[in-house]
């Protein structure tokens, strides 16, 4: 049990302190991680190992991207395969037949009218960033010009690039960076403290929509490129938008002409219960961001997949044909070897019908996590497919440090979570049985019940 930091495991020894200071490390309190490392040198199914040789139940699915469980035989050979025999082909004038492969596969899991694959640069923040300038360039080849304002919500993450920050609204991601980008935000859908909802609340939904027909009365339709959130909010800590509020989106932006993006960076691909967070909320936005469960996490793949509509407009537009029609992409933008992997991934969540295992198990999941209602701390918990967050009373003045501490004593009882800001998130991978389900929601409870 962890009882303050003194407790994390001390580093072996002076020198590894030392090697350890080389990485400066992404989104980590570095001082403190390099005082009491946690390395993972092995994973297998749903656990990881750790240096000291511990197994480690993986309850995020590494970073919400390995839901098939770890170190999959087919993805394995797959990419060991595409490497020996074409390990890097040029992204620009030049192919390689995987990549339309992929593209047809994703477009099969696609709702209707979303059919062509822009491929990013392998992270999520490249594949919004190539939504936000493919809304933008639309607008501009259309005559449009003057649309380049765009759209996110409080309390929305959109990655990490300059176009992602400046949509994004968590201002811990934003605050650091200066200027960013035209952006205004939707009101945030956290609900009260106490809410408890299980799923997607029942309330208010089209009235939170109606925050951007504020907007539009501000900045104009004129003015405006897209709006852009995500299907539910993962990184802000699990928050699900109420009945009928994508829906009004959908049907403000379509009366205003503004394309809707969804990012579903982490919805996409299983973790809803769906194919996608569209199917799931039964909303189809114009164009779609995806990466992290497209190659069960083995590879870096990302991309955009647009709207006909949207494809057609950019080979209509007039030049000769042997010019580009868009200027943009990626050296690594559908990489073989990460195409390969999504190949394996998809014929594996097809065969393991991940969707809808994660639809049969997500009642399951739901009660379990609501489970902790009363626990010791707890002031809301939500919950959607194989996701949930549980916000924490903060340590006055600490908001973060509640959830830190759990986090690190989960990990010292072989459990890996997610903590950021003052919420701890889960999102098991798909292939969890309901005893492992058990044993993680009875040591967080356990936890929150012994921390100060
Ligand atoms: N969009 C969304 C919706 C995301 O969740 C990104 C874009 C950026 O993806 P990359 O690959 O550039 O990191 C994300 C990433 C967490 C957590 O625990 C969430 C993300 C990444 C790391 C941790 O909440 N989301």
């Amino acid at each position: 049990m962890v009882q303050s930091l003194a407790d994390v495991r001390k580093p072996e020894s002076p020198a590894e302190l030392a090697w350890l200071e080389a990485h400066w490390m992404p989104f980590t309190a570095n001082r403190q991680f390099k005082a009491a490392p946690r390395l993972f040198t092995h994973a297998a199914g749903a656990y990881y190992t750790d240096a000291q040789g511990r197994k480690v139940f993986d309850g995020l699915s590494g970073l919400w991207c390995t839901g098939l469980g770890h170190g999959r035989e087919e993805i394995v050979q797959a990419v060991s395969r595409q490497i020996q025999t074409l390990d890097y082909a040029p992204a620009f004038q030049f192919g390689h037949p995987l990549s339309f492969e992929l593209a047809n596969r994703i477009v099969g899991h696609m709702p209707a009218g979303l059919d062509h694959v822009m491929f990013a640069g392998g992270s999520g923040s490249d594949a919004v960033d190539t939504a936000l300038k493919i809304a933008r360039a639309y607008w501009r080849v259309r005559g449009q010009g003057g649309k380049t304002r765009l759209i996110g919500r409080a309390q929305g993450y959109h990655g990490v690039n300059f176009g992602g920050i400046s949509v994004g609204g968590i201002v811990g991601n934003r605050k650091l960076f200066g200027q960013g980008i035209e952006a205004a935000h939707l009101a945030d859908l956290q609900p009260p403290a106490g809410s408890f909802f299980r799923g997607a609340p029942e309330e208010h939904g089209v009235e939170l929509a109606n925050s951007l027909v504020s907007l539009i009365k501000i900045h104009d339709a004129s003015n405006i490129a897209a709006v852009i959130v995500e299907p539910f909010a993962g990184s802000a800590g699990v928050i699900i938008p109420p009945r009928g509020y994508l829906a009004r989106l959908r049907e403000i932006c379509t009366e205003h002409d503004i394309l809707l993006i969804f990012d579903e960076v982490i919805t996409g691909f299983g973790r809803c219960g769906a194919w996608t967070g569209a199917e799931a909320f039964g909303v189809t936005p114009d164009l779609m961001t995806f990466a992290k469960q497209s190659t069960n996490g083995t590879q870096p793949l990302s991309g955009c997949v647009v709207k006909k509509d949207v494809y057609d407009t950019f080979m209509a537009a007039g030049a000769q044909e042997y010019l580009l029609e868009l200027p943009h992409g990626y050296t690594y933008s559908a990489h073989p070897v990460a195409c390969a992997a999504g190949l394996a991934t998809f014929e594996l969540l097809e065969r393991d019908h991940a969707p809808e295992r994660v639809r049969e198990l997500a009642p399951y999941f739901e009660k379990a996590v609501h489970g902790l209602r009363g626990a010791r701390h707890v002031a809301d918990i939500r919950n959607y497919g194989l996701a949930a967050g549980f916000t924490l009373e903060p340590v006055p003045g600490e908001p973060a440090r509640r959830p830190f501490e759990v986090a690190m004593a989960m990990f010292n009882k072989g459990f890996y979570v997610r903590y950021g800001g003052a919420t701890v998130q889960l999102a098991p991978p798909f292939v969890s049985t309901p005893a492992e389900i058990d044993r993680l929601i009875d040591a967080l409870g356990e936890t929150f019940n012994h921390t100060d």
